[in-house]
């Protein structure tokens, strides 16, 4: 295959933008013919996490299975895109311990709660302020934000585009594509 295998690790708020920028940086991989794989809610919590909610217990049982998983695809040579929450900082560690060095890259998806609850795009955050959802990141739960993520996407102040051609720099930079 000739291709480095990475897990590049999206972490942030609901509505911060995680999945959007992972499944485009996804398609630019595949146009340069790197083999990509997105994880997030869609193919996970529907499937394989299907008997997990949102207690932190949960959480960080969800983390740790999306964490083996991004690590097999990295074995298979894959770059794993992830796109969860994961709002403990522990339980992203302890993803990072479980492959090599360089081969974790936490990208962290930065945008200020007033903007996400303005961009509400599910009326998630409408809920969780009224109390219908419990436990909701960033209002009744909390999110701890990386300390020396490897890189930093400012989504209220960047494009989409920007956005991405930060990750794929970052990639072309470590060598991995
Ligand atoms: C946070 C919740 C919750 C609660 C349902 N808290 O905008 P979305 O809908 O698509 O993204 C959120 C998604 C978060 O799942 P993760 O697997 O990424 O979370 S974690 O890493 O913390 O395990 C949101 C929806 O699920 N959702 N209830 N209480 N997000």
């Amino acid at each position: 295959l000739g291709q480095k295998g990475v897990i590049v690790w999206f972490t942030g708020l609901s509505a911060s933008g995680k999945s959007t920028i992972a499944c485009e940086v996804e398609r630019r991989l595949f146009e340069k013919k790197k083999l990509a794989y997105v994880l997030d809610g869609d193919n996970i919590r529907h499937g394989l996490n299907k008997d997990l909610g949102f207690s932190p217990e949960d959480r960080e049982e969800n983390i740790r299975r999306i964490g083996e998983v991004a690590k097999l695809f990295s074995d298979a040579g894959l770059i794993a895109l992830t796109a969860f929450i994961s709002p403990y900082k522990k339980d992203r560690e302890k993803v990072r311990y479980l492959v090599k060095n360089d081969e974790f890259i936490e990208v962290y998806v930065k945008c200020p709660i007033d903007v996400l609850k303005k961009r509400d795009p599910k009326g998630m955050y409408e809920k969780a302020l009224r109390g219908e959802i419990k436990e909701f990141t960033g209002i009744s739960a909390p999110y701890e934000e990386p300390d020396n993520p490897e890189l930093i996407l400012e989504t209220d102040k960047e494009t989409i585009d920007q956005s991405v051609n930060k990750v794929m720099e970052y990639l072309k930079a470590q060598g991995i594509i």
